[in-house]
């Protein structure tokens, strides 16, 4: 698919609205590798919320390397949120596999831990439910081209990497599924607020097919980032790549 065929997705913010951002990336001399103040303002201003733009927007960003995101990243800023009556219902269902061979979670689950992390000690769904639980009402977005708003409840990531004493300087956190999907995040996304270990969906624990008995919920990238049916997390600063990554999607796709 060629980008340069794509209509070019109408900006949801104007210039003046990023330039103190893009004022401070070039004082810190982040703005190099010929990157254009239009094409800067495509990647951060896109208007992902409309299904038209997704596509066009997604091929741009695929396009920046994960270093250039990855400055434009601020930790302290959050994916829009709505109110619980925007939950898009029916919610859909997207996987590497079709709907009937989704995997019913092992009668032996536990939520396993590798790497970097003090207390390896693996987790059983109720422990988890005992930790402090939070609810967000964010937009999911494939790079498929489609979104919908869901409504999830879990353990933020924070304070979950916290409590397990991993090494919150390491580089990677990756998340191992059951359904043998893969993916991996930046330890500074896995920080994010907003970034959490979903247990429900609409007040109800998570089926299979939404990604039971743990999901990540990580708002401010793709969906493809969002693990469901998560067997183990791995803190690590060996680069761990990921299902759609290791096949070319761009590994930081935030959004
Ligand atoms: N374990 C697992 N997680 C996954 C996937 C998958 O195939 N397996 N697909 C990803 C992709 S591409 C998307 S868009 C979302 C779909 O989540 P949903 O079924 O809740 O809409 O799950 C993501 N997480
Ligand atoms: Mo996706």
């Amino acid at each position: 698919m060629s980008p340069e065929r794509k209509p070019r997705p109408k900006p949801a913010v104007t210039l003046d609205e990023i330039k103190p951002e893009l004022d401070r990336l070039s004082r810190r001399g982040l703005l190099t590798r010929g990157l254009s103040l239009g094409s800067l303002m495509m990647l951060t201003g896109c208007d992902l919320s409309t299904h038209s733009g997704v596509d066009g927007a997604l091929w741009t960003i695929m396009q920046f390397d994960d270093w250039v995101q990855a400055q434009l990243f601020s930790p302290l800023r959050l994916a829009r949120t709505y109110p619980p009556s925007a939950v898009t219902n029916p919610y859909r269902f997207n996987a590497f596999y079709e709907d009937w061979q989704v995997r019913e979670t092992p009668s032996d689950w536990r939520l396993e831990l590798s790497g970097l992390i003090g207390d390896k000690r693996p987790w059983t769904i109720d422990q988890l439910r005992m930790l402090p639980l939070e609810t967000q009402v964010t937009r999911h977005i494939c790079i498929e081209g489609w979104s919908q708003i869901g409504q999830w409840t879990g353990i933020p990531l924070h304070a979950f990497l916290r409590r397990i004493g991993a090494d919150l300087s390491a580089r990677y956190v990756a998340f191992k599924c059951f359904d043998d999907y893969f993916t991996s995040i930046d330890m500074p996304s896995a920080l994010h607020p907003q970034t959490i270990l979903a247990l429900d969906f609409v007040g109800q624990p998570l089926t299979p097919e939404w990604g039971a008995p743990v999901r990540l919920r990580i708002p401010t990238k793709l969906g493809f980032k969002s693990a469901k049916n998560i067997s183990a997390i791995v803190v690590t600063n060996d680069y761990p790549g990921g299902y759609w990554e290791d096949q070319g999607y761009n590994w930081f796709s935030g959004s």
